[in-house]
């Protein structure tokens, strides 16, 4: 068995099982231990560890310098130790939306966590055209505790710059300025614009220096708004669910960042999961009813954080100047403007730029997917110069209706 104590190494699937049974104590001594590495993100290598005589299982996730799509991202493993104190601490925060961490080790730079094997990936859930009523209720409730609860309206000034302090995470963050806000609006050499839609990228995001504007604008908040910590990914892809459960992972992009950047990534990647739904449903009943569940599950995301966050805020707020009549009203208005905001860069960057969704990318008619393409772009663009009307559930349903009805238009 290889020394895992001294040197870290990338391990293997025989690696993990070592490692399961020296270092972890879940198994029991005769245990027949089975691994395989199941991961198919960007970034990471992610075990799942099973006993075959009990079904007892862990996952074993481990970072390693580099990111695993390329080479050319270097990254510190540092982040497999973000990615482990956030999710302690949502699991505090927000108990039952986290996977329950066992164990963080900082020499192979790997955790192991809670196996969530019986719950599926949303997104692919979601192209599935599957249905979860509960998760407006969920994601809300998780999106109030872990960003009001991280912020300077409750935490003591000193404790939450510790945190700011000890989430700094300067190479992940690096990584979504440039995808994010940056690279999609210009003909970068890493986008990655599917051909059809080129020509409208170029006219309507490449060329619209009014909209690059704001986009310089929030590329600053991004970087300099140390306001909650935030997961920092949290599109489907970094949610578990099933029928009666959600649960939020892989937060190893954290950071003190704007609110609205945790609650506009949920919404923008519903919105990829509205797009699939209209451009692969081919019943048009099937398909409206599908429509209705999704535009209902993102009104609801806005109202009820809107609510909720206002509920949490009356019961948790301890600065006192924040007390002041009309402030909470204030800041919630920045946040969902920022969530409007981010919603809008996250539409835009997994169409033009390096990252993309499968939500889109697996739409297999080319004329579909340029559709589908056109209309999250014009979303993204609106959301972002009109954020500052932004405030309901029914302000983002009413932007929505509009690229589509739109872009309707413009095909006659
Ligand atoms: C190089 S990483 C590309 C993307 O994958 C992650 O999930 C983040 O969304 C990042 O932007
Ligand atoms: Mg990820």
């Amino acid at each position: 068995m290889k020394d895992f104590t001294k040197e870290y190494f990338r391990m293997t699937e025989e690696d993990a099982i070592d490692y399961a049974k020296a270092h972890l104590d879940l198994f029991d001594k005769d245990a027949n231990l089975q691994c395989k590495e199941i991961g198919d993100g960007n970034l990471n290598y992610v075990f799942k560890v099973v006993d075959s005589k009990t079904n007892k299982s862990v996952i074993i996730k481990q970072a390693g310098p580099v990111a695993r799509i390329s080479d050319e991202f270097k990254l510190s493993p540092d982040r497999n130790r973000i990615e482990s104190e956030i999710l302690q601490l949502q699991y505090k925060l927000a108990p039952g939306f986290v996977p329950e961490i066992y164990k963080y080790d900082p020499i192979m730079n790997c955790c192991a966590m809670e196996d969530l094997s019986d719950h599926e990936m949303m997104r692919a859930a979601l192209i599935a055209h599957k249905k979860f009523p509960l998760f407006a209720e969920h994601i809300s409730t998780f999106l109030v505790n872990t960003l009001l609860l991280t912020s300077d309206v409750v935490l003591e000034h000193k404790e939450k710059k510790a945190l700011v302090k000890s989430f700094i995470n300067p190479e992940l963050c690096e990584i979504s300025e440039d995808l994010v806000y940056s690279e999609p609006f210009y003909d970068c050499p890493r986008n990655d614009v599917f051909p059809g839609t080129r020509e409208f990228v170029q006219n309507t995001i490449w060329n619209d220096d009014a909209l690059l504007l704001e986009t310089a604008k929030l590329k600053f908040e991004f970087m300099t708004n140390a306001q909650s910590l935030v997961h920092g990914d949290l599109h489907t892809g970094s949610i578990f669910i099933k029928e009666d459960s959600t649960k939020v992972f892989d937060p190893e992009f954290a950071f003190y960042g704007p609110a609205g950047y945790d609650i506009g990534n949920v919404i923008a990647n519903l919105i990829f999961a509205y797009a699939n739904a209209n451009f692969t449903i081919e019943d048009e009943l099937k398909r409206k009813d599908y429509l209705d569940y999704l535009g209902n599950t993102i009104k609801d995301v806005i109202d009820l954080f809107n609510e909720k966050f206002i509920r949490t805020w009356d019961k948790h707020v301890t600065e006192s100047v924040a007390k002041y009549a009309g402030f909470k009203e204030y800041y919630l208005g920045n946040v969902i403007r920022d969530t409007a905001a981010v919603a809008g860069h996250e539409l835009i960057r997994r169409i033009v730029g390096l990252a993309h969704v499968k939500d889109i990318t697996s739409i297999s008619n080319a004329e579909a997917r340029v559709r589908a393409e056109k209309i999250c772009l014009t979303i993204g663009k609106t959301f972002i110069l009109s954020r500052e009307n932004m405030k309901t559930g029914a302000d983002f349903i009413d932007v929505i209706q509009s690229a589509e009805e739109q872009l309707l238009k413009e095909a006659e």
